[in-house]
């Protein structure tokens, strides 16, 4: 009897509570987009952070001394070396590994200098591109509206806006309709009453992006796009400032 009361377990009080994790906004997105692309057959390719200028420059149009370099606000290192500021570099090796058709999804960190309530220097990026015979303008804006509807809803609108990146001509950028007000309202805080929302840039890669790979521009073309997953969070889940995803402050990531 005594053994029994002594060494008796009450087990109806509650458990000892095991800390529980929960996924970083950034990477629910990225997961979100990535799983889309995988659906479609396109495969994830992952490459280098410290890149050489050649790859993350030179090779997608951008020469040396060209003007455009000096708009990435690029973290330098030693001997040609350099922080890479978009995945860009993972297309540019994928391509140089195979031949066509190509179909890849690159997610990663990314860097460049620069540092505000919406810019944080390193952020992630995910790029991808499809290069194929007979691809055109129409099967990007079909992929990157299938895409926004996977991540925004079935019910968001998209729209193309002429634009201008380097390495794709012709260049586009893509929006969204507004998911929470859909447009209507004008002080809506998502879209600032615009109705839209700038969601990534894309294009036809340029001939000369292929051709520097040893793709023939003449047999195959290709479309590319580049998108913002931390931005893309901020819109979806409401979040004022970029530098909160980069703190580690466990108050901010329990809530996702
Ligand atoms: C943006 C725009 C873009 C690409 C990225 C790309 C890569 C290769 C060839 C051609 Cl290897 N293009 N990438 C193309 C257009 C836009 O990103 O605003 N990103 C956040």
């Amino acid at each position: 009897e005594e053994r029994l009361s002594s060494e008796a377990v009450d087990v109806t009080l509650p458990g000892v509570p095991y800390p529980k994790g929960s996924l970083h906004p950034s990477l629910r997105v990225i997961d979100e987009v990535v799983d889309f692309f995988v659906g479609l057959g396109y495969r994830v390719a992952e490459g280098p952070e410290v890149e050489t200028d050649y790859y993350n420059f030179t090779a997608l149009n951008i020469p040396p001394g060209h003007p455009a370099r000096g708009m990435q606000d690029t973290f330098f290192l030693d001997e040609g070396l350099v922080l890479r500021t978009h995945t860009s570099p993972v297309q540019i090796r994928t391509m140089l590994a195979q031949e066509p058709p190509v179909y890849v999804v690159c997610p990663g960190r990314t860097y460049r200098r620069d540092s505000d309530p919406t810019h944080t220097p390193m952020f992630n990026q995910i790029e991808g591109l499809a290069v194929d015979k007979g691809l055109n303008l129409g099967h990007l804006k079909g992929t990157l509206a299938a895409m926004a509807r996977h991540a925004f809803g079935e019910d968001v609108k998209v729209r193309l806006r002429p634009s201008y990146f380097q390495f794709v001509e012709p260049a586009v950028e893509l929006d969204v309709s507004c998911f929470v007000c859909g447009g209507s309202d004008p002080n809506c805080k998502v879209c600032r009453g615009a109705g839209w929302i700038e969601m990534l840039g894309a294009g036809m890669v340029d001939p000369a992006v292929l051709a520097e790979v040893g793709y023939d521009p003449e047999e195959y073309t290709g479309f590319a796009f580049g998108m913002g997953p931390d931005r893309m969070a901020m819109v979806k889940y409401g979040i004022p400032d970029l530098r909160l995803f980069f703190e580690g402050d466990l108050r901010f990531l329990q809530q996702f």
